[in-house]
């Protein structure tokens, strides 16, 4: 069986992690789940950074021992990845004995070597990068990551012949391209050797934390050089050579931009110095920005991980770090970039179609679906292209291209829904077999796409494996075996009903509320500012031949189902003279409707223009229907109303299957004050015409593209 080691960069102890932290260990699961979902024995190792002077001075601000406060974070941070369910197989410490004996048979060997002397250092020192400065990193007198003045330090040190490895150095990068990753941090590196390599630093003097070098036991090791070695301490380097033959070289080291240099310049000359085999690869990943600078605990602009695994949970968070970041690049993190991407990824498209899909097996199959005889349809192609995509994709690492892969097929299996209409097909007992298909096959494609998505969303992807009748832990899935359309016919699969996996927030909120929980609720009617409704006054456009008619039976009987105390709004019911003429009426089917309706049409007395001008008519698109429990006629729907998202019962279940309608365009009284329907808000009122049976026809604008969601009808 192949192998595959990954490691992260071991954090700074000093401050708890915060999202751009979080955000490599998100990442470097995401590959080590995707390992092991291609079957691939995995090692994943995360730790701790603990011999820095910062963990020692905030150990001391703090009146405790830097090993007992160490030991606090470390619970601190095993609690934090827990939470976002990092995966990790071992997690190390460069306190531990194991790596005390990798440190000092490492530096031995460089001793042996003839790469280590004694001398002076003296020059700029960075105690929040733990790395020395020369004045041309520095900008405006400050470190530029840290944006505050080093530390002028004059110290008798050992040092390290780093530019004896300069020429070995450029010949590894030439003769293994795929060293290091992405190509901007390679040329960087390259840059940097073409310039020079001075020897560097390895011990510090006058301090006490840290682990001693072997030769001179006054002094520590330089905490770089005793965290870089963490990577082969953790296979048991100096102590176990089984451990180290089975997992070193490593295959992976994902770590931060910033650190590069310490990564693919200075660690690779360790090991050649001391004979050991260098990584195979190194991934410099982007920063995490807030507010347009790099998320930091020093410079104090960071985001609470577990804040944002709170507000919607961490697969929300995993999704949307891997997804909207290109893997390699920076990305910012913001509330409202968080909650919009979660209601577009996760609750209108991924969470909507598995709740159609439940809802939809249940209501035409009991929930039991079975692959019938016949050859797979479109899905089964759509499929195949998304599962290439996606290995494509996270085989180079472009993780945020393996989601988009995945998403792919989500898109395809809701055009396909939207495309072969199911409730169409339902409606024809000739077409029983052609309904299987199409629903077993919508519950193949979720099942692949779930499969696809567990490394990002582990939890959840579980979940709805459950749901669609493939129940599997991450840990017993195979991309080989379960990357792969299987329908074999009479194949059967027991769809299971849930509440919404991602109920639709209200977008926005976030933003204002400054980061509390998040209240999972749909928002009432915005009001939108500029934008009111203006009639012409012209009498050819038709307003004054619209006319006002009762409600009849099958209307009334709609809103009849609203509790006796619901707000009477007079509802006003008005369409486009043409369509109510071909279509012998209109009516107000939903909403608010629970008033009367002026008597007998003919009699109703005319309106004014002004009077007309107060009703704000809109187009919206239904994000979401579902029929309303205990009821035969109401359906509950979220309309976009373009400035954001509100909810509207409508009276038209009779007419329209819930599933049919999402996607599709509505016209709807927008400034209609909320009234509750079967114990359900309702903000605003669906319009529709009225057939000869009194059934309602959605009204719609000719040209959705033209007239988007949130146009203005006049
Ligand atoms: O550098 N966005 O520790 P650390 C993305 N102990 N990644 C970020 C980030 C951000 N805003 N801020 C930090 C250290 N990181 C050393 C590593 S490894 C032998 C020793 C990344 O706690 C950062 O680039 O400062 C690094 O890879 C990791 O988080 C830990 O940072």
């Amino acid at each position: 069986m192949s192998r595959f080691y990954i490691t992260t960069a071991i954090d700074y102890v000093n401050s708890r992690p915060h999202l751009g932290t979080a955000y490599e260990k998100i990442a470097a699961d995401v590959i080590a789940r995707y390992k092991r979902l291609r079957g691939i024995e995995t090692r994943f190792m995360m730790g701790n950074d603990e011999h820095s002077q910062n963990v020692f001075q905030r150990a001391g601000e703090l009146g405790v021992e830097p090993l007992a406060f160490c030991d606090d974070m470390e619970r601190a941070f095993r609690d934090v990845w827990a939470r976002l369910d990092i995966s990790f197989d071992d997690f190390i410490r460069t306190t531990e004995a194991r790596h005390r004996t990798g440190v000092t048979a490492l530096a031995s060997r460089l001793t042996e070597a003839g790469d280590v002397y004694e001398g002076y250092f003296e020059g700029w020192y960075c105690v929040s990068c733990e790395a020395f400065k020369t004045e041309k990193d520095l900008e405006d007198g400050n470190c530029p990551v840290h944006r505050k003045p080093p530390q002028w330090i004059k110290e008798k040190n050992h040092f390290f012949r780093l530019s004896k490895y300069r020429q070995r150095l450029l010949d590894h990068y030439a003769a293994h391209p795929e060293f290091l990753e992405p190509e901007i941090r390679r040329n960087e590196m390259l840059r940097l050797l073409e310039s020079g390599l001075d020897d560097i630093s390895m011990s510090r003097t006058g301090q006490a934390w840290g682990i001693p070098v072997p030769s001179d036991p006054g002094s520590v090791i330089y905490v770089w050089f005793d965290a870089l070695i963490n990577y082969i301490s953790g296979v048991g380097y100096g102590a176990d050579d089984a451990l180290f033959e089975t997992w070193w070289p490593a295959d992976l080291h994902v770590i931060g931009k910033d650190i590069t240099r310490f990564h693919c310049v200075i660690w690779p000359a360790m090991l050649m110095s001391a004979g050991v085999p260098l990584p195979r690869r190194v991934f410099g990943h982007g920063w995490v920005h807030w507010q347009g600078q790099k998320m930091s605990k020093s410079l104090g602009t960071v985001v609470d991980p577990l804040e944002a695994a709170d507000r919607l949970g961490p697969d929300p968070l995993r999704l949307y770090l891997t997804k909207e970041i290109a893997f390699g690049q920076d990305g910012d993190f913001t509330w409202d970039r968080f909650e919009e991407r979660y209601n577009v990824d996760l609750a209108n498209n991924f969470g909507n179609l598995v709740s159609r899909l439940a809802s939809m097996a249940h209501r035409y199959r009991e929930g039991r679906l079975t692959a019938p005889p016949s050859s797979p349809g479109p899905l089964a192609e759509a499929a195949v292209g998304a599962v290439a995509a996606y290995r494509e994709a996270m085989d180079a690492f472009a993780l945020h291209g393996g989601v988009a892969a995945a998403f792919q097929l989500v898109d395809a299996a809701n055009e396909y829904i939207a495309a072969v209409e199911p409730w169409v097909t339902a409606r024809d007992p000739a077409r029983a077999a052609e309904l299987d298909r199409q629903l077993y096959d919508v519950s193949e494609a979720v099942r692949i796409a779930a499969v696809l998505l567990t490394p990002v969303m582990p939890r959840s992807c579980r979940e709805v494996l459950a749901r669609v009748g493939a129940p599997a832990d991450g840990a017993d899935l195979n991309l080989d075996r379960d990357g792969v359309w299987a329908t074999p016919p009479g194949a059967e699969r027991r769809v299971v009903k849930g509440d919404p996996l991602w109920p639709r927030l209200d977008p926005g909120r976030a933003a204002a509320d400054g980061g509390a929980a998040a209240q999972r609720k749909v928002s009432p009617p915005r009001k939108v500012v500029g934008r009111k409704v203006r009639v012409a006054a012209d009498a050819d456009t038709g307003v004054q031949r619209r006319e006002q008619r009762t409600m009849n039976d099958s209307e009334r009987r709609a809103v009849d189902e609203a509790p006796p105390a619901a707000a009477a709004t007079p509802p006003l019911t008005e369409v486009d003279g043409a369509t109510a003429a071909a279509s012998g009426g209109a009516a107000a089917v939903a909403g608010t409707g629970t008033a009367e309706v002026a008597e007998a049409a003919h009699e109703t007395p005319r309106i004014s223009i002004d009077e007309f001008a107060k009703v704000e008519l809109r187009v919206g698109r239904v994000v979401t229907a579902e029929a309303v429990r205990k009821s035969k006629k109401l359906v509950r729907l979220e309309i976009d109303d373009g400035a954001g998202v509100r909810q509207v019962v409508a009276g038209i279940a009779r007419a329209y299957e819930p599933e049919s309608l999402v996607g599709r365009h509505v016209v709807f009284v927008a400034n209609l004050q909320p009234a509750r329907l079967m114990g359900i808000e309702s903000n605003g009122m669906v319009l529709a015409a009225l057939d000869a049976e009194g059934q309602p026809v959605l009204l719609r604008p000719d040209d959705p593209e033209r007239a988007p969601a949130g146009s203005a009808i006049r």
